[in-house]
C-alpha cells in the first residue's frame, strides 16, 4: 500500500499520521513514528480518520442561488466564480470595501489563510477578515502580548517531561488533547513527586488526578490567581531578583493583590483558603512549574486578563525559559497557531503584526508591492455578524467553519445570515447548518487531498500533505481564493495587480511569500522551506536563515520583545462574568468539548464507533439540582435563558456543583432539532481580546412532559449513513425533543431517537418508513393501538436489520445489540409479537457502553473484572482495553476507583 506522512487534521496537538491509500481511497491511518508531537501515537479521533474520509458527506460540485429565494443549482466552477465576482465588486462599488467580509477559520492551513488575508486587505482594501479562532485563542493572543510582548507560546511539549509542578487551569487535557495527556500520565510515571493542580469548575477527568483540583466558581480565575499571588509576595515566594532584573509593573499589582487574601479569595472562588495556598506553594517552590491552559480561561469576557493572571505568576516566581517552566497556552484548531503567523484576523497583519502600527502597516504594504493596506479595524467574529444583521456589510464569505452552530446566541447569528445580500460558503462537507443559508456553495478539498502546512500549540511547522486527488469538482482552500481574486480583480479593473499579487502556481509558492514576511520578526522563519520539513521532519519557530533548528523555548535569557526589553505584569483585577444567575434563571450553563466528538460534527459525526463515549446530548447536573426539580437520569427537559431554549436529556453527574450545568457543543442542527449549545449561549465579549463569553450564561431547567416516544435504528453501509442522516436532517424539527446519530462497529447503524407531546399521524410514520427503507414484506409487526405501542422489526438473512418502536422504547438497548452483534434473531421474533413491550427480563443483559473503542471492550466486560478485583494493569492484561490509543485510560482508572470507594 503507498503511504504519505500528512497531520491530524483535528486538534493543535499536531499528531503526525501515516496514511495508508491506494491512490484513489483513503483506507487507513497510523501514528507517524518519528513525528515529535506524538511519536506514533493517536487518539480515537486520529485512529478514525480514514473512516471519515468517506465520500458520500461531501460537497461535491459548486451549488449557485441568483437571488435570494429557490433552491441552489449545481453550476461550473467558471460560472460561480464569476458570479460572485460580480456581485462583490456591485457592492463594492457601491458601499466600499468594508461592506464585504470574511469569516475564516484556524482549521485552514496556513498557505489558505494567507492568500484570504491578501485577498481582503491587500486586494478589496478591507480588514474585515475574521476568524473562528476569535471564539477560541484571541484572549491567549491578547494575554501573551500584554504581558511577555509577543504573541509567542514559550514552552514546548517537551517540558512536561521536566516539570515538576503542572497548572492546569480550564483546560480538559484528557478529552481535547488526549495525546498531550499520555505525555503527563508518562511523566507522573516517571516522577511520582510531579504535582498537578487543576483548576476547573468541573471535575473531568483531567481534574480527578489531580493531586489539588480547585473545583473554582466558573468565571473567578482572577481571584484566584491574584490570591495565588498575595500567597507568594506575603510568603516571600517571589523571585526579586528576576522581578528586578527582567519585569516591569509589579508595584502595581503587587498592591493590588493586598486585598485577595486567601479568606477573601476563597469567598469569591467558593474553594479552601488553604487550598489556595497549598497551590500558591506549590507554583512557587517546585524547581519548575509549567501552566497549561485552554478554553475555561480563554472564552471569557476577562479572557485577556484570566491569561495574563497566570502569567503574572510565572514572571513573579521565574516559573519561565527553563526547561519544564512556562505560562503554555494549549491551541484547539490544528492551525490556530498558523492563522496568527499570517495575521489573519480584523486587528493583525502578516508575521505578528498589528493593524494598529502604522510602520507595521507600512512594511505589509511594501512587502506586497501595494501604496498601503487598510488603517481601519475591521468587525470582529461577534461585530462582524451583528453588522451583516443590520445590513452593513452586505456579503460574507465563510470558509472551514460553522457559524450558525458554533458562534454565540446563535438566533441572530442565523438572522443575519438568512438577510445577508450573499452569502458564500467554502465547504468540504454537506449539511452544515450553516450550508442552508448559503447562496453560493464552493466544495473545498479536505484532509488527506491537501498540501500546506500547519503549527501546533508548541510552534512546530509541519507539511499537510495530500495522498489522494480532490474529490470531484473540491478544489484547495487557498486555489479557490485566488481564482476569485483574480475574478474579482477583473470586475474591478484592476486585473492586472490580481495577476501579480496573487501568482501562485503552488502552495509552495505561498509558503514562500510568507516566510519571507516574517524575515527579522520574532517567528522569523526564513531559514525554513518545503524543502527542509521534507528532509528533516517538523520545525519549531524561530528558525532564522542560516540556522539548522528551531527555538525549543523562548525567552531563556530573560529578555523579552517589549520596547524595554522587560516583560510586564498586568494589573489584573477580578471582575465578575457578564451574565449573573437570578430566580427565572437560577443555574450556570457552561459548555466545552467531548473527547470523541470535533465541533459541529461534520466528520465526528459520520463515524459510528465515535458515539460510543456519549451517544446522545445530555445537560450533566449536581443531583440537589435534578431532585429540586423532581427529575430522573433521562427525562427530557426544556434549557432556557435570556435567548432561547432547547430540549436535551438531562442527567445526574458527580462532575457537578450544585447550581451548575454543563452541555456538550458538538450536536446542532444536524443532529438534534436545535442549535445546540449556542441557542442559549451570551454574546458578550472580552473588552480587549473581542472573545466572547462562551462558558459563563444563565439558565433554567424545567422538565418536558412529552409521553409519546419514537425510535428508529437502520443498519447501513459507510458509504450509506450520511445520506440517510441527511435524510432525517430536515425531519428533526418537526419533534418537540430529537436527536439522531450513529451507532455500530464496522457496519454502522443510523438512529433516530424522539419524542412529541402527540402520538404522529399513521402517514407521517409511514414517510419515516420509507425514508428508513423498511421492507413491509420482511417486517414483522405489533401494534396496540389503544396503548399508542407499536413494534416494528425488520430481519434480513437471519439479521435484524432496522427497528422502530413507537409508544414505549426501553428494549432500544438490547435491539441495538442485537443489532450490532448480530444475535438472538430469534428471540426478537418472539418478543415483537408478544403483548409487552419492555424487555423480558430474561434478555435483560446487554454488553452495555463500549468504554475502549479501539479494541471494542464493553462496560458490563470491564465491570465484571472490576467486581472481580481487577486493577488498571489487570484489565489492561486480561480484556486488552486501554492498551491501544489510551483515551479511555482515564476512565478505566475511574471505575477502579468507584469500586474501591464503595
Ligand atoms: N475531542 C475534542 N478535542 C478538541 C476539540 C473538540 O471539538 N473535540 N476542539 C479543539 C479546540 S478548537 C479547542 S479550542 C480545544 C478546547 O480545549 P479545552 O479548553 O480543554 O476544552 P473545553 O471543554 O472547551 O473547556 C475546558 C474546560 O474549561 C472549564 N471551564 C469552564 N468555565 C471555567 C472557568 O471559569 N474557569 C476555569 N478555570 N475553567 C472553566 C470547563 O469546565 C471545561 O472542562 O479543544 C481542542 N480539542
Ligand atoms: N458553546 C460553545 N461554542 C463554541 C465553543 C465552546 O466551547 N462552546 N468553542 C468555540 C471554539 S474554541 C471553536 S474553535 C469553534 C469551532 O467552531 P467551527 O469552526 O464552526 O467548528 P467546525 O465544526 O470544526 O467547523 C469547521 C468546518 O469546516 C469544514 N471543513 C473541514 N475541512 C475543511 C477544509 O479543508 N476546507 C474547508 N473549506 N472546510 C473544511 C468542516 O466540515 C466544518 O463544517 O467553536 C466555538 N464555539
Ligand atoms: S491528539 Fe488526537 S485529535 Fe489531537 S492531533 Fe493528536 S490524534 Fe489528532
Ligand atoms: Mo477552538
Amino acid at each position: 500500500m503507498p503511504e504519505v506522512k500528512s497531520t491530524c487534521c483535528y486538534c493543535g496537538v499536531g499528531c503526525g499520521v501515516v496514511i495508508e491509500h491506494d491512490g484513489r481511497k483513503i483506507t487507513g491511518v497510523r501514528g507517524d513514528p518519528d513525528h515529535p508531537a506524538n511519536f506514533g501515537r493517536l487518539c480515537t479521533k486520529g485512529q478514525t480518520l480514514h473512516l471519515s474520509a468517506g465520500t458520500s458527506a461531501r460537497v461535491l460540485f459548486p451549488e449557485l442561488r441568483r437571488g435570494k429565494s429557490g433552491a441552489r443549482v449545481r453550476a461550473t466552477w467558471e460560472e460561480t466564480l464569476d458570479y460572485t465576482a460580480e456581485r462583490f465588486a456591485t457592492i463594492i462599488r457601491k458601499h466600499g470595501p468594508d461592506a464585504v467580509a470574511f469569516y475564516i477559520s484556524g482549521q485552514l492551513l496556513t498557505e489558505d489563510y494567507y492568500v484570504f488575508n491578501k485577498l481582503a486587505k491587500g486586494l478589496i482594501g478591507t480588514n474585515n477578515v475574521d476568524t473562528n479562532s476569535r471564539l477560541c485563542m484571541s484572549s491567549a493572543v491578547a494575554g501573551y502580548k500584554a504581558t511577555l510582548g509577543a504573541d509567542a507560546p514559550p514552552a514546548c511539549y517537551e517540558d512536561i517531561a521536566h516539570t515538576d509542578c503542572l497548572f492546569i487551569s480550564g483546560s480538559n487535557t484528557a478529552f481535547a488533547h488526549p495525546i498531550l495527556y499520555r505525555r503527563i500520565e508518562d511523566a507522573r510515571r516517571a516522577n511520582p513527586n510531579l504535582k498537578t493542580i487543576v483548576v476547573d469548575p468541573r471535575r473531568t477527568d483531567t481534574a480527578r488526578e489531580a493531586d489539588l483540583h480547585l473545583a473554582i466558581l466558573p468565571g473567578t480565575d482572577v481571584a484566584l490567581c491574584n490570591g495565588m499571588l498575595h500567597v507568594l509576595v506575603w510568603e516571600g515566594l517571589c523571585n526579586a531578583d528576576y522581578i528586578r532584573n527582567h519585569t516591569e509593573g509589579f508595584e502595581a499589582i503587587r498592591e493590588t493583590v493586598r486585598e485577595y487574601t486567601p479568606v477573601a479569595v476563597s469567598e469569591i472562588c467558593g474553594v479552601p483558603a488553604e487550598d489556595i495556598v497549598k497551590a500558591a506553594k506549590w507554583f512557587a517552590e517546585s524547581k519548575a512549574t509549567l501552566s497549561l491552559y485552554c478554553q475555561g480561561l480563554n472564552q471569557s469576557s476577562n479572557g485577556t486578563q484570566n491569561n495574563a493572571a497566570v502569567i503574572n505568576l510565572h514572571l513573579a516566581t521565574a516559573q519561565i525559559g527553563r526547561p519544564g517552566a512556562g505560562p503554555f497556552s494549549l491551541t484547539g484548531q490544528p492551525n490556530a497557531m498558523g492563522g496568527r503567523e499570517v495575521g489573519g484576523m480584523a486587528n493583525l497583519l502578516s508575521a505578528h503584526r498589528d493593524l494598529a502600527n502604522l510602520q507595521h502597516r507600512a512594511e505589509v504594504a511594501k512587502l506586497w508591492g501595494l501604496p498601503d493596506v487598510p488603517a481601519r479595524p475591521g468587525k470582529t467574529a461577534v461585530e462582524l455578524f451583528d453588522a451583516v444583521r443590520t445590513g452593513e456589510i452586505k456579503a460574507v464569505w465563510i470558509a472551514c467553519t460553522n457559524p450558525a452552530q458554533s458562534m454565540p446566541d446563535a438566533g441572530p447569528v442565523c438572522e443575519a445570515l438568512a438577510k445577508a445580500e450573499l452569502v458564500v460558503l467554502q465547504e468540504a462537507f454537506a449539511n452544515t447548518d450553516t450550508a442552508r443559508y448559503a447562496d453560493v456553495l464552493l466544495p473545498a478539498t479536505t484532509w488527506g487531498e491537501k498540501e500546506g502546512t500547519v503549527t501546533n500549540s508548541e510552534r512546530r511547522i509541519t507539511r499537510v500533505r495530500a495522498a489522494i486527488p480532490p474529490h470531484r469538482k473540491s478544489l484547495h482552500d487557498w486555489a479557490i481564493a485566488r481564482d476569485f481574486a483574480l475574478a474579482l480583480g477583473e470586475k474591478l479593473g484592476r486585473a492586472e495587480d490580481a495577476k501579480r499579487l496573487f501568482n501562485y502556481p503552488t502552495a509552495e509558492s505561498v509558503f514562500n511569500e510568507h516566510r519571507e514576511t516574517t524575515r527579522g520578526r520574532d517567528l522569523d522563519i526564513t531559514g525554513m522551506s518545503y524543502a527542509m520539513l521534507e528532509n528533516d521532519g517538523p520545525q519549531q519557530w524561530p528558525l532564522a536563515e542560516g540556522e539548522t533548528t528551531g527555538k525549543v523555548r523562548l525567552y531563556e535569557d530573560g529578555r523579552f520583545p517589549t520596547p524595554s526589553g522587560r516583560a510586564r505584569f498586568a494589573d489584573t483585577k477580578y471582575r465578575p462574568t457578564a451574565e449573573k444567575t437570578d430566580a427565572r434563571h437560577p443555574l450556570h450553563f457552561n459548555t466545552g468539548r467531548l473527547r470523541d466528538q470535533w465541533h459541529g460534527m461534520s466528520r465526528t459525526g459520520r463515524v459510528a464507533r465515535l458515539y460510543n463515549h456519549v451517544d446522545e446530548p445530555v445537560l450533566a447536573m449536581h443531583t440537589r439540582d435534578m431532585e429540586r426539580r423532581s427529575l430522573k437520569d433521562g427525562d427530557i427537559v426544556r434549557v432556557s435563558s435570556r435567548r432561547g431554549s432547547i430540549a436535551v436529556r438531562a442527567a445526574a453527574s458527580d462532575e457537578m456543583r450544585p447550581g451548575q450545568t454543563f452541555l456538550a457543543m458538538h450536536w446542532g442542527s444536524q443532529f438534534m432539532n436545535s442549535a445546540g449549545a449556542n441557542a442559549l449561549t451570551i454574546p458578550a465579549v472580552d473588552p480587549v481580546s473581542k472573545q466572547p463569553e462562551l462558558k459563563h450564561a444563565a439558565v433554567q431547567v424545567e422538565k418536558l412532559e412529552l409521553p409519546w416516544q419514537l425510535v428508529i435504528m437502520r443498519m447501513v453501509s459507510a458509504e450509506e449513513a450520511p445520506r440517510l442522516l441527511a435524510g432525517v436532517q430536515p425531519r428533526l424539527a418537526g419533534f418537540g425533543y430529537a436527536t439522531a446519530g450513529l451507532f455500530g462497529r464496522d457496519d454502522p447503524a443510523v438512529i433516530l431517537r424522539a419524542a412529541s407531546a402527540a402520538p404522529m399521524t399513521d402517514a407521517a410514520l409511514a414517510e419515516l418508513d420509507d425514508l428508513f427503507r423498511f421492507n413491509n414484506a420482511r417486517c414483522m409487526v405489533y401494534r396496540d393501538a389503544r396503548r399508542g405501542i407499536s413494534k416494528r422489526i425488520m430481519v434480513e438473512a437471519g439479521r435484524v436489520t432496522a427497528v422502530r418502536l413507537t409508544g414505549e422504547t426501553a428494549a432500544r438497548d438490547w435491539l441495538k445489540e442485537v443489532m450490532i452483534e448480530h444475535t438472538s434473531a430469534e428471540a426478537v421474533r418472539r418478543w415483537v409479537l408478544a403483548p409487552v413491550s419492555t424487555l423480558p427480563a430474561a434478555i435483560s443483559s446487554t454488553r452495555g457502553r463500549i468504554v475502549c473503542n479501539c479494541l471494542n471492550v464493553s462496560e458490563s466486560e470491564i465491570m465484571a473484572e472490576v467486581a472481580q478485583g481487577a486493577d488498571l494493569p489487570a484489565l489492561q492484561g486480561k480484556l486488552k482495553c486501554g492498551t491501544s490509543c489510551g483515551s479511555c485510560v482515564p476512565e478505566l482508572k475511574r471505575m477502579v476507583a468507584m469500586r474501591k470507594a464503595a
